[in-house]
C-alpha cells in the first residue's frame, strides 16, 4: 500500500451541510458526537495501511487544520502524513475548485510528484468502514485503468447516483451520472448475479457508483489534461474513460451511506441509537475509527432517563429525558428538559458554574439547553445557548425555512440550531 496516495475530496461550497458548513469546512462537521466527517476516510486510509493523504477542500477553517494536526500525527520512522490542500488563486488560475476533477487538476502538479502506482479518491461525506487494501487489489488483479467501488441500490436512491453497467468480467460498459426517467430505466440490471436474494435484487435493481476511484497513477494524469474542461468525475470523467479505457469494478457489501445533505446527515447519525443493532459501530477494535484525543472527564448524569441515546465525554445531564438522540462531548442539559430524536453537538469549552450563574444574573443565557426546554427532531450545533422554556419542535411543520437572523434554518424538517447561536428564554420554533 505503499504505492497507494489517497486523495480526499473534502467538500465544495458546502451549500448541502449548510448552516453547519456555516463556520467550517465540511470535512470538520462533527458526527457522531466526538468525530468529524474527516476521520472516517481518514481512519479508512490508516486502517489499510494507506498513509500518505491529501484532503481537498474549498477553503481551509481553522477547526479542520487544528484537528487534522492534533489527531494525525505518525511516528518518526514512517512517511505518513496527512495534509490540507485548500482552493487557492494563483495567477494562471483565479478560480475556486469548479469540481472534483477540477480540485485534482489544480493541484496536479504536486500530485504528480509522487512516484505511486495508484491514486485512490476518496469522498469527505460517506459513512462506511472499508479496507481499501481488497480495493485496490481487485484494481490490480484486473489490470484496470480505473476501478470504481459500486453496490446495489434501490429505486428511490438510483436517481441520485452514478449508475453502471458490466459485462461479466465486471468491467463497465456503460456509466450513467445521475439518469432520470427513461434513462434511468435503462439502467436496471439484474443484481442477483450480484449475490442478492431474488426478493433483495428486485428491491434493489441498480448498481450505483459509490464516488470513489482507483486510478493508475498515469491514466489520471493524461485523462486531467486531456479533457481539460472536464470538471467533475462522476458527471465527465468517469463516463468519458468508461468508453476509452479498462473501467472495472468492485463491489462493496458493507453498510455506505452518503451523509452529504442535513437529511441524510441527521438520519446517519441518529440510525448510531439505533437498538438492538446500529447499522454502522464505531466499535471495532481491529479497524477503529480515530479523532482527536481530548482528556475529557466522564460524563455526569443526575436522575435522568435515557433511552436509545449515545451520550459523550464531558457532558452534564441534570433532571432530563433523552430519547434516541446523540449528544456530543460537554453537552449541558438542565432540568426538566426533553432532548428526543436529536442531534446536540456539544462545546468546545467547558463553562465553569462561576461563569454560568453570572450570565443567569445578567439575563443572559449560558451554554447548552436550558431548564425545562424540549427538543425534537433537531441539530443543535456547537456552542449554541438555548434559554429556558424554550421548544425546538418544528411547531408548524415547515418544510425549509432560512432564519438565519434568528440562529437557525430548518431543512428537510430538521430545525438546525447555527453554531454560537442564543435562542431566548420562552422561543417557540
Ligand atoms: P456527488 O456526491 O453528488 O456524486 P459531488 O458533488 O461531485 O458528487 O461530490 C463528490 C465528493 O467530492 C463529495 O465528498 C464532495 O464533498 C466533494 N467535492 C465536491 N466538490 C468539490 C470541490 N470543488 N472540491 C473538493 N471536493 C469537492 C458522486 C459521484 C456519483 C456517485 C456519488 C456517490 O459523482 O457518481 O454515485 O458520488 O455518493
Ligand atoms: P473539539 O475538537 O474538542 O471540538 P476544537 O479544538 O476544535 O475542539 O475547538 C475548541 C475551540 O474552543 C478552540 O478554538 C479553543 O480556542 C476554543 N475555546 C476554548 N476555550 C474557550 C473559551 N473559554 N472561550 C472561547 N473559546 C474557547
Amino acid at each position: 500500500m505503499k504505492r497507494v496516495l489517497a486523495i480526499i475530496l473534502g467538500g465544495g461550497a458546502g451549500t448541502r451541510l449548510y448552516p453547519l458548513t456555516k463556520r467550517r469546512a465540511k470535512p470538520a462537521v462533527p458526527l457522531a458526537g466526538k468525530y468529524r466527517l474527516i476521520d472516517i476516510p481518514v481512519s479508512n486510509c490508516i486502517n489499510s495501511e494507506i498513509n500518505t493523504i491529501y484532503v481537498l477542500t474549498q477553503f481551509n477553517s481553522a477547526s479542520l487544520n487544528r484537528h487534522i494536526a492534533r489527531t494525525y500525527t505518525f511516528a518518526g520512522l514512517t512517511d505518513g502524513f496527512v495534509e490540507v490542500l485548500a482552493a487557492q488563486q494563483t495567477p494562471e488560475n483565479p478560480n475556486w475548485f469548479q469540481g472534483t476533477a477540477d480540485a485534482v487538476r489544480q493541484y496536479l502538479w504536486l500530485l504528480a510528484d509522487w512516484d505511486v502506482d495508484e491514486y485512490l479518491i476518496l469522498s469527505g461525506d460517506h459513512l462506511y468502514r472499508m479496507d481499501y487494501r481488497q480495493f485496490v487489489q481487485r484494481h490490480r488483479d484486473t489490470q484496470a485503468d480505473i476501478t470504481l467501488s459500486v453496490l446495489p441500490v434501490d429505486e428511490a436512491a438510483a436517481s441520485g447516483f452514478g449508475l453502471i453497467k458490466v459485462d461479466g468480467t465486471g468491467r463497465v460498459l456503460d456509466f450513467r451520472e445521475k439518469p432520470q426517467g427513461e434513462a434511468l430505466l435503462s439502467m436496471r440490471v439484474d443484481t442477483t448475479r450480484y449475490g442478492l436474494s431474488a426478493e433483495d435484487a428486485h428491491r434493489k435493481p441498480y448498481i450505483a457508483s459509490m464516488g470513489i476511484y482507483v486510478f493508475k497513477r498515469q491514466v489520471l494524469i493524461d485523462l486531467l489534461q486531456q479533457l481539460a474542461d472536464a470538471t467533475d468525475f462522476g458527471k465527465e470523467i468517469i463516463p468519458a474513460a468508461a468508453r476509452t479505457h479498462r473501467v472495472q469494478t468492485f463491489v462493496f457489501n458493507g453498510y455506505w451511506e452518503d451523509i452529504g445533505t442535513i437529511g441524510s446527515f441527521y438520519e446517519a447519525n441518529l440510525a448510531l441509537t439505533q437498538q438492538p443493532q446500529p447499522p454502522f459501530s464505531f466499535y471495532d477494535e481491529a479497524a477503529p475509527i480515530y479523532t482527536r484525543p481530548r482528556y475529557l472527564p466522564p460524563s455526569k448524569i443526575l436522575s435522568s432517563n435515557i433511552t436509545e441515546s449515545i451520550i459523550s465525554e464531558g457532558c452534564i445531564l441534570k433532571e432530563c429525558q433523552v430519547h434516541h438522540s446523540v449528544l456530543g462531548v460537554r453537552s449541558r442539559v438542565e432540568s426538566g428538559c426533553v432532548i428526543d430524536h436529536s442531534l446536540l453537538m456539544g462545546a468546545d469549552f467547558y463553562q465553569h458554574s462561576g461563569q454560568r450563574s453570572a450570565l443567569l444574573e445578567q439575563h443572559k443565557i449560558p451554554m447548552g439547553i436550558g431548564a425545562n426546554s424540549i427538543i425534537r427532531r433537531a441539530i443543535i450545533d456547537k456552542n449554541a445557548c438555548i434559554g429556558r422554556e424554550v421548544k425546538i419542535i418544528n411547531k408548524d411543520h415547515v418544510e425549509e425555512s432560512n432564519r438565519e437572523e434568528q440562529g437557525f434554518y430548518i431543512r428537510s424538517g430538521v430545525v438546525v440550531i447555527i453554531k454560537n447561536a442564543v435562542i431566548p428564554d420562552g422561543t417557540v420554533i
